[in-house]
């Protein structure tokens, strides 16, 4: 059954009902593709550990993006649903090390206690591995009805999106700045666009590129989804200025605390919410040529500027 109430509410009336029942029943499919997806196994601990961030709820965007190239570009929820789960175990690998004490050092993500608060530092090391690994797999092995030659360009761009050219790269950077509140606008674009920027990009590209898109499709998705991860992020910054540890289900004001460079200490709040809308604008201008098929994409869009957590 699909808990429509456990969805953050977006704000705007027009996006409410139909963003919603969208969001809601995509997430569902996803949720119950990844319960499907890791089974308990033996050494129970690692598989337990595993389980317990992976299944721990959050917004679901990366697979729901995913999905919903596919689905645009013609192709199907089942093409894509299982590199759709990859990028949620990459994500969930990357938030269980990000909690990490050597990392950002947080004691609860998606309202629960975090991994290695749990399991202990040395099996939330794993359990992030063990997922990293494991999407990587699951991609090659449960990708059905599609091309191999497509299988192996995703597998491609999910390597790249966590290497030192994109995940890893982004956080180096990030834990550099460390302490630095005079870190510029490139920089601080050089993060996001490699620590968030990166996979939602790869969320959205492999969705079509499963589908089969030609490569100007490819370029018009690309844009689009760059320009919802920098809106994403700023938002994020925003958010953790704005919102409670409730909301959140993360520690909030964080940020401040470290006096950490975000966008908002840039440019102050109400210009980051202009540039996220603004962001969000020109992401939706680069659906332009796809009408109302490419209604999912221009929600999960406004979603991002409007969300709530
Ligand atoms: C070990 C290969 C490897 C990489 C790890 C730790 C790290 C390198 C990178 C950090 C990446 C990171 C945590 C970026 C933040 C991205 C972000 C804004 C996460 C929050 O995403 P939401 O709001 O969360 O979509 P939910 O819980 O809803 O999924």
């Amino acid at each position: 059954m699909v808990k429509t109430d456990e969805l953050p509410a977006p704000k705007g009336e027009a996006a409410v009902f139909n963003l919603k029942t969208y969001l809601a029943e995509q997430k569902q499919l996803v949720e119950e593709a990844l319960e499907r997806s890791l089974p308990l196994a033996y050494p129970e601990k690692i598989y337990e550990a595993m389980r317990y961030s992976l299944l721990a709820g959050g917004k679901r965007l990366r697979p729901i993006l995913c999905l919903s190239t596919c689905t645009l570009m013609g192709g199907t929820v089942a093409m894509a649903m299982p590199t759709a789960c990859a990028l949620e175990m990459i994500h969930t690998m990357s938030l269980i090390h990000d909690d990490l004490p050597a990392m950002d050092n947080d004691d609860y993500r998606r309202g629960k206690l975090t991994n290695h608060k749990v399991y202990g530092e040395d099996v939330a090391i794993l359990a992030g591995d063990g997922l990293l690994a494991y999407a990587f797999e699951y991609v090659a092995t449960e990708t059905k009805n599609v091309p191999p030659q497509r299988i192996v360009q995703v597998v491609a761009r999910l390597g790249r999106a966590v290497s030192a050219a994109g995940l890893v790269g982004g956080q180096v950077v990030d834990l550099e700045c460390e302490g630095n509140s005079e870190v510029s606008l490139d920089t601080l674009n050089y993060i996001h666009t490699h620590k968030t920027g990166a996979l939602l990009e790869t969320c959205v590209v492999s969705g079509a590129i499963l589908a089969g898109a030609e490569s100007s499709d490819l370029e018009k998705l690309s844009r689009y989804a760059q320009n919802i991860g920098l809106a994403f992020q700023i938002v994020d910054d925003i958010l953790d200025i704005t919102a409670t540890q409730e909301q959140l289900g993360k520690t909030a004001g964080k940020d401040l605390v470290a006096k950490k460079a975000t966008y908002p200490s840039l440019w102050g709040l109400e210009s980051s919410k202009v540039q996220a809308k603004q962001l969000i604008e020109a992401a939706n201008a680069e659906l332009a040529d796809y009408g109302k098929k490419a209604e999912p994409l221009r929600a999960i869009a406004n979603f991002i500027m409007n969300r709530d957590r």
